[in-house]
């Protein structure tokens, strides 16, 4: 992106390059052409603002760059054209999401997206807390890029070559501002002089409220090329470790019990385990419980009890299997939360299992990063419909059961299977799940759904 540093002076519009198929037009028309150009600059510098953009504010004047009078979304992402976006925030697959629509919005714009903020910390309304943390601090840049190559692209503010070009698009919001108009107020920015700023900066509220635009394949993708940081993978790496390490020794012991012949050959393989994302904190529980009123859908909160049950009566989950929950550090203190499961089903937590270390001196976004990881390579996954953890779990196991050439199969014959606890399944186990990925927008992940499409 080295290119980008050099200024450059306005120059007319390359008539060679406007005319279809590569053609050069012929000169009456690309007299007329740089005639609707030189009135378009003198437009812009006369008068800076927009107003059939409601929203939109100048920073400072502008000079039209003659790069960019191509950019048609045919033309694909422009390198040297940015969206910014305010600062990600909430919980770890809030922010995924909101990320991704972001990626998604830039797309739209052909736009490369200025690598935003995330949020270290989960706090919601204390904006002073929320512990900005650069995204590449978390997942590799590079490899972002290079896996969305002509997808979405990510850049940086050093890339940016004029830091005054910057246009405000304020993000419309209340009930009024419908999807069909945040839709079109997109559309009409590619439209107007504003595609020429270097950076439009979107102000107002964080992405994950945004409007939604995109088929869940378009934000699959986007997913597919976040990469954890190494740092962050090993962390994880260690914990799968550690969780099948307990398990062979399990799996020893009780093959020693019953005298097996075969327990060393057993035992050399990586012993299976299930991963179960607890979501029972306090938080939780008062944001469910209103949005079972609100929505008049009962199979939303699910108590520790109902867990315990259903992930008991699993079928074919037998004796003895290691669980792993996956929770919050408020619920570690509660030590009843291991107890009175199904006997065979032998439970761990970061503190039982040892890694309590690996996660204590990461802040909450590495911690549920870290965890994310090891739901997502659990042999059976068990989480919430309503979570964006879970959905987002679930979806990538999907594209993993569909890249192994599974594509709609609910049975229990599968690889990686995922269930969701608060839906009652076969023989009161949890409902299986799978992610519907040709959903035309991402509303059932973002916002929880109990239809999961097994
Ligand atoms: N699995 C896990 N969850 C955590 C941890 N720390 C906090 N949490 C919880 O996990 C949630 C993660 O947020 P998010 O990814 O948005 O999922 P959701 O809130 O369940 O939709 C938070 O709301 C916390 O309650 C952790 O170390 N591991
Ligand atoms: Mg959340």
């Amino acid at each position: 992106m080295g290119e980008l540093s050099v200024e450059r002076p306005i120059d007319l519009p390359n008539c060679k390059h406007m005319g279809f198929s590569g053609r050069p037009m012929n000169s009456l028309a690309c007299k007329c052409l740089a005639f609707v150009f030189i009135a378009l600059v003198f437009r812009a510098l006369l008068f800076p603002t927009f107003p059939s953009f409601g929203g939109f504010q100048q920073n400072d004047l502008y000079l039209v760059d003659s790069s960019s009078s191509q950019s048609g979304s045919e033309f694909g992402v422009r390198k040297d054209r940015f969206l910014e976006v305010p600062q990600i925030v909430w919980g770890l697959n809030n922010q995924k999401i909101s990320f991704a629509r972001a990626c998604l919005t830039a797309r739209m714009l052909n736009r490369t997206l200025l690598m935003p903020s995330l949020s270290a910390s989960l706090f919601y309304k204390e904006v002073e807390l929320l512990q900005p943390i650069s995204f590449d601090k978390i997942f590799k840049f590079e490899r972002f890029n290079s896996l969305c190559k002509g997808f979405v692209q990510l850049g940086r503010f050093s890339d940016i070559t004029n830091r005054g070009r910057v246009f405000e698009l304020q993000k419309g919001s209340g009930r009024k501002w419908t999807v069909e108009r945040d839709l079109n107020q997109l559309r009409q920015i590619k439209e107007d002089p504003a595609d020429d700023f270097e950076v439009i900066r979107i102000v107002g509220k964080n992405p994950f409220l945004w409007h939604d635009h995109w088929p869940v394949k378009d934000y699959a993708k986007v997913f597919e090329c976040l990469v954890l940081v190494d740092e962050i993978a090993e962390e994880a790496e260690k914990v799968v470790s550690k969780i099948r390490e307990m398990g062979s020794t399990v799996k020893r012991e009780s093959d020693t019990l019953r005298n097996n012949v075969n327990s060393k050959n057993s035992s050399s393989q990586p012993a299976p385990y299930v991963a179960v994302h607890m979501r029972i904190e306090k938080d939780w529980m008062i944001h469910c419980k209103k949005l079972e009123q609100r929505s008049n859908i009962h199979q939303i909160c699910s108590s520790k009890e109902e867990i315990v049950e259903r992930v008991g009566n699993i079928v074919g989950v037998g004796g003895p299997t290691i669980v792993y929950l996956a929770i919050a550090d408020s619920l570690l203190e509660d030590s009843s939360i291991l107890t009175g499961w199904k006997e065979g089903l032998l439970l761990f937590e970061k503190k039982k299992l040892g890694v309590w270390e690996i996660y204590k001196k990461h802040p909450y976004l590495i911690k549920s990063a870290i965890d994310y990881e090891v739901c997502l390579r659990a042999d059976v996954f068990v989480g919430n419909s309503f979570s964006t953890f879970s959905n987002l779990i679930v979806l990538e196991r999907t594209q993993k059961m569909i890249r192994m050439g599974v594509t709609r199969s609910c049975g229990m014959d599968v690889r990686w299977p995922s269930y969701a606890y608060n839906i009652l399944g076969e023989s009161g186990g949890p409902q299986r799940w799978m992610t519907e990925m040709s959903d035309s927008n991402l509303q059932a992940i973002s916002y929880g759904t109990n239809n999961i499409s097994c």
